[in-house]
């Protein structure tokens, strides 16, 4: 059997797109809840100030988890909830809800894995100190990570420390599509090298709180494709993959940053900060695993022989980047032999096991699958039903995927779909949908926020039954 018998059949969510309860029991202000409160920075102006109210909802959604026989839910944890300004005073009702949660899901056979960071800083640490701008975050960083792990460590296994260090930080420093919707370069890099040092500080904290513990960040990867076999566009390929795969993974596994990424951003105009105590710091923190978010690959040339425009797209918002220092190494464009979503996103399954056998192979690291998945338009049918074969047949291949890596000879601890619920997506507002289970809400009503089982939903039911063996 490809599958291990203990293989983690999840699903994914994350505080801010499924929560609400924005102002409730305590919570301090993320940067999200004020950014997405600012005309223009999201699609129809969307917030997830409601989101689909798992605040008040989590039973009866995990309810229907373990009716489909769910293994393992991936959530993550508020920052602001439990640390209002970041720092200093708890506050008790954010901590008893995540125990309600974690609790709940235990007693109903379904392991918890906890995401410590997605995306929603307190809004009081980038008012102070900008944020990741400043190395004071890592001590904030690891202190609040440190009361994660003293109140939930003993209940819970898998911990995913960062969410997509490497989205956050462009869509926030590089591409202005995130807070604090900045578009510079060496900001982003020194962010992300900051955010790098947090991350090797949090896994080190837990080796002494939760010693039995198992933990690893969650990299968006893409795998990286040459438009061609020109020796040019492989050269390009070569760029893209340091620069946007190995610069993470690399620290993230080996906690050093590799000669090539240090020349190669020398060689675009970019300083590394990198300082003798950092060395010091990223040392000792390889993960237990490599979290991996695969949605889909990417595609590179060299500028001179890109060909394709750039799509124009209408239902999500994007960025007015141009001219990046990159582009003089690698510049994205179309995979002519891949399928696309609406929301022009590559449909390529067999990238995933190119993903997992790539990251094996550089890293020789457990792979942990926290996020996969497809956005797609649903539509509920007068009598409650989703027929939403399309999501179907793109889970279906990515499971094929995963066990083929798995036969040729990777380690996969689990598959974890983004996402249960349909719930509130950044910067595509409630249309794009990507759940097993359909929430009545749009951008323009938050309805009654009913839940119907979608067709998915009992084709997963199945999957998970069978350990894999029926997809
Ligand atoms: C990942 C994020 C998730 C989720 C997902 C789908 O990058 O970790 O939080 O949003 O992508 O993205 P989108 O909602 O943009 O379709």
């Amino acid at each position: 059997m490809a599958f291990q018998k203990d293989f983690l059949w999840g699903s994914a969510s994350a505080a801010y797109q499924i929560e609400g309860a924005a102002n409730i029991d305590g919570k301090g202000p993320s940067i999200w809840d004020i950014y997405s409160n600012i005309p223009g920075n999201t699609f129809k102006n969307t917030t997830g100030e409601v989101a689909i109210d798992f605040y008040h909802k989590f039973e009866e959604d995990i309810a229907l988890m373990k009716e489909m026989g769910l293994k393992a839910y991936r959530f993550s944890v508020s920052w602001p909830r439990v640390l209002p300004k970041g720092k200093g005073e708890v506050n008790a009702k954010g901590i008893e809800f995540y125990h309600k949660v974690i609790d709940t899901l235990i007693d109903n056979g379904i392991e918890p894995i906890l995401t410590v960071y997605h995306w929603d800083l307190p809004q009081a640490l980038q008012d102070e100190y900008a944020g990741w701008e400043s190395r004071e975050i890592i001590k904030d960083f690891t202190n609040y990570c440190i009361l994660l792990y003293k109140e939930y460590g003993d209940k819970v296994k898998h911990w995913v420390t960062l969410n997509e260090q490497n989205i956050f930080t462009t869509l926030g420093y590089l591409l202005a599509l995130h807070p604090p919707k900045v578009m510079d370069f060496q900001r982003f890099i020194n962010v992300n090298h900051i955010a790098n040092l947090a991350n090797a500080a949090a896994i080190k904290e837990f080796r002494k709180y939760v010693p039995n513990g198992l933990v690893g960040p969650s990299f968006a990867y893409s795998p990286i494709y040459a438009k061609s076999e020109h020796p040019e566009d492989v050269l390009a390929m070569e760029n893209a993959v340091e620069l946007q795969n190995y610069l993470w993974m690399d620290v993230y596994a080996n906690g050093e940053y590799s000669p090539l990424h240090i020349n190669l951003l020398k060689k675009i105009g970019i300083n590394l900060d990198l300082r003798d105590e950092d060395i010091e710091l990223l040392k000792d923190s390889r993960p237990d695993f490599m979290g991996v978010n695969y949605y889909q690959s990417t595609t590179v040339t060299t500028r001179e022989r890109k060909q394709d425009e750039e799509e124009k797209l209408t239902n999500t918002v994007q960025s007015e980047a141009k001219n990046l220092p990159t582009d003089k190494l690698f510049v994205n464009c179309k995979n002519a032999h891949a399928k696309y979503t609406d929301w022009g996103w590559t449909i390529d399954p067999i990238g995933l096991q190119v993903s997992i056998r790539r990251i094996t192979s550089r890293y020789n690291l457990p792979i942990l699958i926290t996020e996969n998945g497809l956005g797609a338009y649903d539509t509920l049918e007068e009598n409650g039903e989703i027929h939403d074969e399309y999501r179907i047949n793109y889970l279906k291949e990515h499971v094929e995927a995963i066990k083929s890596a798995i036969e040729d000879g990777a380690e996969v601890l689990g598959y974890c779909t983004w996402s249960f619920q349909d719930l509130f997506s950044w910067l595509n507002g409630y249309a794009k949908r990507y759940g097993f289970v359909y929430v009545d809400r749009d951008e323009e009503s938050e309805k009654e926020l009913k839940r119907y089982k979608k067709d998915s939903f009992y084709w997963y039911k199945n999957v998970i039954e069978s350990n894999g063996e029926k997809i």
